[in-house]
């Protein structure tokens, strides 16, 4: 998966404690069910290897994914998709699972899938000149990656159902103004801001960071009695942490401006 020669669709790129999920799929990354599955064995990989503190989500200079392989999925009838669509939703779950940082840096068409994908990170940086949207109603579908859930919970349901319901894509503007995306910035500069993002993130706690993601997704899916509770089973865990008496250390001695990681 870490081989630029092997022509994968998708691969991990590992440098300074980031690691780099970037899609390499002419034309316009469309998602074909490999590269979905790929996807989720490049999220794991992530999630698992020691040397990736945080990951950065790409497709290239151009285009970021231009959603799911059409051709690929207008040859499948209702039993197929059956059977796909779990496998589908598994891919993009372990990316959204990835315990750690993860940043979606969008160039270009973010559309269907491609939007979906952004959507499985904790933030999104987006080009000028970046077009996303959810346009499967126009192919008489709706989302089917998470983006019924997940773009509802992230803009709110009038937003989402507006850009579910017409299918029309919006300027990384339109989009930040929304809440969809966090940080526009040139399209030449995406994947450098990202990866800064990425790589200040890879230098802080790695166990925090874990239990702050967890306790802020987790409990967004729960009651707030709940969401409290895993908040402080975390919060005490990490009592337990070495990072903690770093942190704690430092802060007594050399004061609040002067830790590393800030
Ligand atoms: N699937 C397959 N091929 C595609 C796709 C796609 N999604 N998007 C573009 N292509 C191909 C085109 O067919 C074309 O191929 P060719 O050169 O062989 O004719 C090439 O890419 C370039 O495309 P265009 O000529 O259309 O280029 P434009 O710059 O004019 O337009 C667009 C670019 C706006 C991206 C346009 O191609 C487009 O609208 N694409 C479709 C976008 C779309 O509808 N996406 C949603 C797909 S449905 C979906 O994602 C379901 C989600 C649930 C499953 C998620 C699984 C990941």
């Amino acid at each position: 998966t870490n081989d630029e020669s092997s022509g994968a669709t998708a691969r991990l790129e590992v440098a300074d404690g980031v690691g780099t999920i970037r899609l390499d799929r002419p034309k316009m990354n469309a998602l074909d069910v490999a590269t979905q599955d790929l996807l989720g064995e490049l999220a794991r990989e992530a999630g698992r290897r020691e040397d990736v503190r945080a990951v950065v989500l790409y497709g290239g200079e151009k285009v970021f994914a231009a959603g799911a392989d059409i051709k690929e999925m207008r040859a499948m009838d209702h039993t197929a998709m059956v059977l796909r669509a779990r496998g589908l939703q598994e891919a993009f779950t372990a990316v959204a699972r990835i315990p750690k940082p993860v940043v979606a840096a969008v160039t270009g068409y973010a559309l269907g899938g491609g939007c979906e994908l952004a959507l499985c990170a904790d933030v999104r940086f987006a080009g000028e000149g970046a077009k996303l949207g959810q346009p499967e109603i126009l192919l008489g579908l709706i989302p089917g990656a998470g983006g019924t859930q997940r773009l509802s919970r992230l803009v709110g349901p009038a937003k989402a159902k507006d850009l579910i319901f017409t299918g029309r894509t919006v300027t990384a503007a339109e989009a930040r103004e929304i809440g969809l995306v966090d940080h526009v910035v040139p399209d030449a500069e995406v994947y450098e801001k990202a990866h800064a993002w990425a790589a200040r993130l890879a230098r802080g706690p790695a166990l925090a960071l874990r239990a702050a993601k967890e306790a802020v997704d987790f409990g967004l899916e729960t009651d707030i009695d709940t969401g409290l509770a895993i908040e402080r089973n975390w919060f005490a865990g990490l009592f337990a942490t070495e990072d903690r008496e770093i942190g704690m250390r430092s802060f007594v001695e050399q004061g609040p401006g002067k830790a590393e990681f800030r």
